[in-house]
């Protein structure tokens, strides 16, 4: 919970993962009470995936044993995702987030922040104060999504222990051109220090999320030491005010609270 006041939505996800801190970072500055419901990544599996996700019992497996379903995306096993959860989710990932009623579902980690977001209707500029900017916002966020598909391709063959060099050089790719958008954004915006405007927004939330999830690449990978770090090949001087910002926001109180000790515990291991 982020705070007292009733939740206005849930989320369902494993935890911690930067995907939700989208969503949690949003709801600390604008005060919004989010519920988030999950637990740790290896554990999600044995969860009934619905609106009212909860662990599975030993008999809720036998009674819901034709009701699983083949996980695709960093998931080898079959998964518990309830009618329900499917009309809501179609393309039956996590997060899901649901409205408090749980009739409508909303995936994809931006536009789960961007409902944050549009949940406060006064005194907000953090998406935005008018069409143009928001949509410019949303630029960003489209951008992302981009580096996103070939980071995430990346990291779960990390995980899972295929990783190769051209997974890993179509990463580097498309980090390379997420990045230079958001050089070139921030030494236009350089007398305000943020990306598209004068105060932090969804696509500076966006930036840092990605960038921290992108960050456990800077691990070394134990099967192939051919495989070797992006973020480590490109230094610190290629994309200077992106690392800036990056190392700025964490240390927001905003954002400390979900991503210090997930950032911390990837630089101890990759020192
Ligand atoms: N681009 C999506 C990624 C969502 C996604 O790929 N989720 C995976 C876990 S990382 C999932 O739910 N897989 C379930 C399945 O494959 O059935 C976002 O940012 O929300």
């Amino acid at each position: 919970m982020v705070n007292i006041k009733k939740p206005l939505m849930r989320i369902f996800c494993y935890i911690p993962t930067p995907r939700i801190w989208k969503s949690s970072i949003v709801a600390r500055f604008l005060d919004i009470n989010i519920e988030i419901r999950g637990t740790k990544p290896p554990e999600i599996k044995n969860w009934l995936w619905d609106f009212d996700a909860r662990p599975l019992t030993e008999e809720d497996k036998i009674k819901l044993a034709d009701k699983t379903s083949q996980g695709r995306t960093g998931f080898s096993i079959k998964l518990y995702k309830t009618d329900g959860f499917l009309k809501a989710h179609p393309y039956g990932t996590i997060p899901a987030a649901f409205s408090s009623d749980g009739k409508i579902g909303v995936f994809e980690s931006n536009s789960i922040m961007r409902l944050v977001a549009r949940l406060k209707k006064n005194n907000n500029n953090i998406y935005g104060s008018n069409p143009y900017e928001t949509s410019r916002i949303d630029s960003f966020l489209d951008a992302s999504l981009l580096f996103a598909k070939s980071s995430q391709n990346y990291l779960l063959s990390i995980n899972n222990n295929s990783a190769t060099i051209k997974i890993r050089n179509e990463a580097k790719e498309a980090f390379i051109t997420y990045m230079t958008g958001i050089e070139n954004a921030l030494k236009e915006n350089k007398k305000y220090g943020f990306i598209t405007s004068k105060n932090i927004t969804l696509a500076d939330i966006c930036f840092f999320c990605e960038l921290s999830l992108f960050y456990r690449e800077i691990m070394p990978y134990e099967k192939s030491d051919k495989i070797t770090s992006i973020i480590k090949e490109l230094g610190d001087s290629e994309f200077k005010l992106s690392l800036k910002h990056f190392h700025k926001l964490r240390k927001h109180p905003n954002f400390k609270i979900d991503s210090k000790k997930y950032l911390d515990s990837i630089e101890k291991k990759s020192a």
